[in-house]
């Protein structure tokens, strides 16, 4: 089956949208500015972040990957004919083919939707799947709030309702603070999750922070270079080099006390950004040597704050499956 990638929801993705979404967060003042965590996401970055999922140090990929091919049956013994997975940020799909591949012995028709970022990057990995009988597989390019508007209209109106899987692995949801997250996991079973449909969450769960901080910080520079790849997305994004990537290092740090890692850009001197817009007039960012600006969080969850995720979000706990070697922790959640 050829992947077919949609581009209804390519609109708003390079536009005037996202310039102004960058500016905005930068033009603040010392100690608020950032840039929006998507810029990581380009095709280079997808790249890199696939490279990080490889490395001995980013424990993460392994963990998730341990329990998904221990507990891939049972997943897919969820699903019935007619079922539609939906996995948000899909990346390699090294991991979503271990689910794949246990529906494909089940012989179950499901659909399989994977939503990213890049439309090379996505096909290539969905060719890379191989040939399913049973499992139907589509591409889905744009952000969360492009795609999971456009899958609720395709579904909306089905009687009876299709039923959903919702996947949201590689601890995708440490990329929020967790009020945002809670309130994204709510807002998603509104909009397209009926009772008895599924969400199955991966979270990285709090440990020893050198663990943490090495997974960041990696010892062959794969997640630094990964992060300094966001400023030259930037420069993209914005068609001027605002930023000069040899003047700015990256930043990491885990902050145990909150159970998360932060990445920043550190400016190496005192500079002037500057962003000539098309009415003429230029906007100047200054910044000062040592100055920080945010591009990251990644929070790791203690089993209360799984639980309490979990309550937020109003959802239940249909499955709780943990990695006993490295803590980390697979909740299949129901509605
Ligand atoms: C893909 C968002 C889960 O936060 O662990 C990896 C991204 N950043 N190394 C994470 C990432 C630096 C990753 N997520």
């Amino acid at each position: 089956t050829p992947p077919s990638s949609t581009d209804q929801s390519l609109d708003a993705f390079n536009g005037d949208d996202l310039v102004d979404t960058i500016l905005e967060s930068l033009d603040k003042q010392e100690g608020n500015k950032s840039i929006p965590t998507f810029v990581l996401y380009d095709k280079r970055g997808l790249q890199l972040f696939d490279e990080i999922t490889h490395l001995d140090d980013y424990y993460l990929t392994n963990a998730e990957m341990e329990i998904l091919k221990e507990r891939a049956d049972q997943l897919a013994a969820r699903l019935h004919d007619g079922s539609v997975i939906i996995e948000l940020g899909a990346g390699s799909l090294r991991k979503t083919s271990l689910i794949l591949d246990a529906i494909e012995r089940q012989k179950l028709k499901v659909t399989y939707y994977a939503l990213d970022l890049d439309q090379q990057e996505l096909e290539r990995s969905l060719g890379s799947l191989g040939d399913f009988t049973h499992v139907r597989l589509m591409g889905l390019l744009g952000t969360y709030d492009q795609g999971i508007p456009w899958l609720n209209q395709q579904f909306a109106s089905a009687d009876p309702p299709t039923h959903k899987m919702i996947l949201w692995l590689g601890s995708s949801i440490g990329n929020q603070n967790r009020r945002e997250s809670a309130m994204f996991l709510h807002r998603l079973q509104q909009m397209c999750l009926q009772p008895g449909d599924f969400l199955l969450i991966g979270f990285d769960k709090r440990k020893d922070p050198v663990k943490i901080k090495t997974a960041y910080d990696d010892s062959l520079g794969t997640t630094r270079e990964f992060i300094m790849n966001g400023l030259d997305h930037v420069n993209v994004i914005l068609g001027q080099a605002v930023f000069d990537r040899s003047k700015f290092d990256y930043d990491s740090r885990y902050q145990s006390d909150l159970g998360r890692h932060v990445a920043h850009y550190r400016a190496c001197e005192n500079m002037v950004l500057t962003y000539q817009r098309r009415a003429g007039d230029q906007l100047r960012i200054p910044l000062h040597k040592d100055e920080l600006i945010h591009v990251e969080y990644s929070y790791k969850y203690s089993d209360e704050e799984i639980t309490h995720m979990l309550n937020a979000a109003q959802l239940d706990k249909a499955e709780d499956w943990a990695n006993g070697k490295t803590p980390y922790q697979l909740v299949l959640a129901e509605c």
